[in-house]
């Protein structure tokens, strides 16, 4: 089976149609800015207290918990790396991907929404990361067999068509 690949302007925090959702975390696994700001918004304070007993996580890690007041199934949280700080950084965004796409084959999850890690506060530049997310999940995708679709939600026009312009880049 094919899994479907697409890139998409939205909010990860308003993915009804995907079984779970990938937060940009904090080490601690707190709330925060951009998406960890949208999804703990979303999903309520139970998903703090969930986190609690995972927390802390070392960059490239993903841990998952509960949904709880999202439209999902579930949220796997990835620590990405700080540009520049944590090295080897593209080592490390790439084993945020893997490490998600390994830990929803696991859980029987078929369907999986990225936001582009590390691209915000954390100032991965854009095409960089893209270009990280999108060929690491072209490489692992054969070892999951049971993740129909794979969808980066990107929050502007811009982001969304350098993903899409990426993608198409390497096929
Ligand atoms: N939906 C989709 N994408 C979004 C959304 C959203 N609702 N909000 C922001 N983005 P960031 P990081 C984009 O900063 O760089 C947090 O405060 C955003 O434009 O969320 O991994 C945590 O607590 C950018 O392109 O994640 C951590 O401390 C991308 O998502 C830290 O920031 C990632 O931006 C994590 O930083």
């Amino acid at each position: 089976m094919s899994a479907r690949l697409e890139c998409q302007q939205g909010d990860i925090a308003n993915q009804p149609d995907i079984d779970v959702v990938v937060n940009a975390a904090n080490a601690q696994l707190r709330t925060g800015g951009g998406v960890a700001g949208a999804l703990h918004r979303a999903a309520g304070p139970e998903l703090e207290r969930a986190c609690r007993p995972l927390a802390p996580i070392a960059p490239g890690q993903a841990v998952i918990t509960e949904a709880f007041g999202l439209p999902n199934r579930h949220v796997i949280h990835c620590l990405g790396p700080v540009y520049g700080h944590d090295r080897p950084e593209a080592e490390l965004l790439a084993d945020c991907y893997r490490n998600a796409l390994e830990l929803a084959e696991r859980h029987g999850l078929a369907s999986i929404a990225f936001p582009a890690l590390s691209a915000g506060a954390f100032g991965y530049p854009l095409a960089e990361a893209a270009r990280v997310a999108l060929t690491t999940v072209q490489e692992t995708l054969p070892r999951c067999p049971g993740i129909e679709r794979v969808r980066f939600v990107l929050f502007d026009a811009g982001s969304a068509t350098l993903f899409q312009d990426t993608l198409e880049s390497l096929d």
